[in-house]
């Protein structure tokens, strides 16, 4: 079961669908299903197997309780948890082999309030598997102060959902060449290349700040390191369902 969590845009549920493709086109033996979590999207790319929508609709908690888009969106995830039991059935009755789970627009509401990691502990009864799939979206990470805001970002949702693996992603690499993308992979695997790449002014904030980022992902077990992926391209995913698997791999219980 992997959560794809990011910044709203950065391409989660364009790769939710194509990553459940790409797996059962290439593994007919492997079932997957999608599980759309995010209960304001209005059109999807791809047909979720299970859709919360299905039981929360934006507009008629707006009606319900009055209230205006980016409140009900709010609500509209803390009630969520009314309906894990639905979910846990529907999640049941295909008995796949992979969930993958599609999170909302704004990974805030997933991952800053209660609702994601409760949603994340009590869908992975039993001994389901979960990993964590952050999404850095290469419009903001080109410089070395959007790359860190964004990996602060990584290093608190990776707290968030502290006792579940997290893989990393470089998402849309499509929209840059092969130096950018060798020099953002670089950056997250050796923090002082990324202070090298900084104005002399902000170079000591950044190694402070780089050096307190690693040490979050070093205890809670991850690390930073970026696979860089494009649902356009087709590229990465197999990098990125081979991480998937060695998560799931490592731990010889039933996963999804
Ligand atoms: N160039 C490019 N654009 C992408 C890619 N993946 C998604 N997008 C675009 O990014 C926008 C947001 O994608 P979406 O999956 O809805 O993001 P979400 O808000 O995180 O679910 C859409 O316009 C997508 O077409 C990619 O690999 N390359
Ligand atoms: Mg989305």
């Amino acid at each position: 079961m992997n959560y794809f969590i990011g910044t709203a845009g950065s391409g989660k549920s364009t790769l939710t669908g194509e990553i459940k493709d790409y797996v059962e086109n290439r593994n007919p033996e492997i079932s997957a299903i999608t599980l759309n979590l995010d209960p304001g999207v209005r059109v999807l790319l791809y047909q979720p197997d299970i859709d919360i929508r299905d039981y929360i609709v934006l507009e008629e908690v707006m009606d319900q309780y009055s209230l205006g888009p980016n409140g009900a969106m709010i609500l509209a995830s803390d009630l969520m948890v009314n309906y894990l039991d639905d979910l846990k059935d529907e999640i049941d009755e295909y008995n796949p082999d992979w969930i993958f789970v599609d999170t909302a627009g704004q990974l805030e509401l997933f991952a800053f309030r209660e609702t994601g990691p409760l949603i994340a502990s009590t869908l992975g009864f039993g001994s389901i598997q979960r990993a964590v799939t952050f999404l850095f979206d290469s419009n903001f990470v080109l410089r070395p102060n959007g790359f860190i805001s964004t990996l602060l970002l990584a290093a608190s949702v990776q707290f968030r959902f502290k006792n579940i693996s997290q893989i990393n992603v470089l998402s849309k690499v499509d929209l840059l060449d092969e130096d950018q993308i060798d020099m953002i992979v670089n950056w997250s695997q050796d923090f002082r290349a990324l202070e090298d790449s900084t104005n002399e002014r902000e170079k000591g904030l950044i190694r402070e700040l780089s050096m307190l980022i690693s040490e979050v992902f070093i205890q809670l077990g991850s690390t930073s390191e970026l696979i860089p992926c494009s649902t356009k391209e087709e590229k990465g995913l197999e990098l990125l369902f081979g991480y998937l698997q060695r998560i799931f791999d490592s731990d010889n219980s039933k996963f999804y």
